[in-house]
Parts: structure tokens; sequence; C-alpha cells
């Protein structure tokens, strides 16, 4: 099944902008589910994401279960950890975290995963995470004990970005963290973007219609958004279709 992700190319050759809205399933209650899909439903989001560094087990099967009911949008888990795989989504970002230097996240929990992925249709679609600096410790650093790439370091972001490509990654991620007091800067997406073949998405600390637009002028062409619509629901209204 590379369904998912054939749709994605085909949306960035028609220079598409797409927006992926996360969900983390530690903080989505199940009850509260439909009413926000429904508000996901009518933004400009195109895709759904799940995922979280840190998840109680089994939590992510049922959500996504459950968020399947009410949208057409494609569901993709973007797992903190192998048990966060559930065969209810439509694909899994098989995250590789090329920035850091830790074997379990850059091919030791890949191996522990493929039993698991082995019994789903998921459409696997590797992808480069460069975690990058942006003033304050994130969740990902602290679980993967793993430090960000300095964002003054841009030769090094796109040489890392650019390493993943080589390596066969379909996609790369730029990711400044959940809740980053600063999202990855235009001109670190502009690097990265003008030396890469393959998707980009970027996230992390995104919460103005402006810095969106700002992202896909750089280069983004998925964009990824959390802490924005958990803190505030009415952020969907300034996203409306
Ligand atoms: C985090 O990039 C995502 O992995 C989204 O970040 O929660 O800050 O939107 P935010």
């Amino acid at each position: 099944m590379t369904q998912v992700y054939n749709d994605i190319l085909a949306s960035v050759s028609k220079q598409e902008k797409l927006l992926a809205v996360l969900i983390d399933p530690d903080k989505m209650l199940l009850d509260k589910v439909q009413g926000f899909i429904n508000k996901v439903n009518t933004s400009v989001a195109t895709h759904i994401f799940v995922g979280g560094s840190t998840v109680d087990e089994n939590t992510t099967g049922v959500l996504v279960a459950e968020i399947k009911k009410y949208t057409k949008h494609p569901v993709v888990l973007f797992p903190g950890d192998v048990t966060q795989i559930t065969n209810h989504a439509d694909a899994i970002l098989f995250l590789s975290l090329i920035s850091g230097r830790n074997p379990e996240y850059l091919i030791g929990k890949h191996i522990t995963s493929v039993s698991k992925l082995k019994e789903t249709n998921l459409d696997v679609i590797s992808t480069g995470y460069v975690l990058i600096e942006n003033g304050k410790a994130t969740a990902v650093e602290r679980v993967t004990e793993t430090k960000p790439i300095p964002r003054a370091n841009i030769q090094y972001i796109v040489d890392t970005a650019k390493a993943g490509e080589f390596l066969g990654m379909k996609m790369i991620y730029l990711e400044a963290g959940s809740g980053a007091k600063t999202p990855v800067s235009k001109e670190i997406i502009l690097k990265v973007k003008e030396a890469l073949n393959i998707p980009l998405i970027v996230g992390g600390g995104i919460r103005s219609k402006e810095q969106l637009e700002n992202a896909y002028k750089a280069g983004a062409n998925l964009v990824v958004i959390g802490t924005a619509f958990e803190e505030n629901e009415s952020f969907f209204n300034e996203l409306k279709k």
C-alpha cells in the first residue's frame, strides 16, 4: 500500500499546500473526537497525524479507529514508539532521527517494529527526522536522549537532510519540537528545500496563519500543527476552507 505517499507526491507536483493536524493520543479524549474531527474536516487541513513522544500502550489504536469513523482524510501515524503502531491508520512515518546519534532512534526501534508492521497494510514512508534547536528543551530531546542541531548551523542542517535523501528516505521532516517557542526559520526551510528533491515536512511551534504561510512560502510542502489546535480550537476558524 503506497497510496498515501503517492498522493503526497501528486500534490507536491501540483504545488498544493498540505496541512496535517497532529493529535496526541494522550491529550485527546475519545468523546471529544467527533467534534474535533468535524472542525478538521471543514478546515484547510489535508491530513491527520497521530502520535506523541510518550503514549500509553493501546491508546493509539482505539483513538485512530474513532477518528476514522468521522473523516476521509488520510490518518498517518507519527509514532514516538513501537507501541503506537496500529492497522486502523493508513500510513506511518517510518522516522529515523538523523539529527541525533542514538542508534535506537536511527535503526534499533525500526527493527523491533518489523514483526508488527508486517501484520498491517500501512503505507510505510521512510522519513528523515531532523530536530532543530528552538531555544528550549523538547520532549523529543528528552525521550531520545539526543541533541538538536543548532539553528545557526544551516549548512549542517542542509547536509543532514540531503544525506537522508541520499540514503533513500522519501521525505524529510524539519522539527522544532512540539510547543516550540520559535518555529523552524524561513531561511532554514528555504535552504533545505533548495537542496532536496523529495517532499519537505515542517512542524513545531506554528501557531498563526502568518507562520503557516511563511513556512509554505519558504518551501514546506506539508506543515504539521498540533499545540495551536489543542490549546485553542477556534484556530480552525482562521483556517476554514
Ligand atoms: C510536533 O511538529 C509537531 O512534533 C507539531 O508541533 O505541537 O508545536 O504544533 P506543535
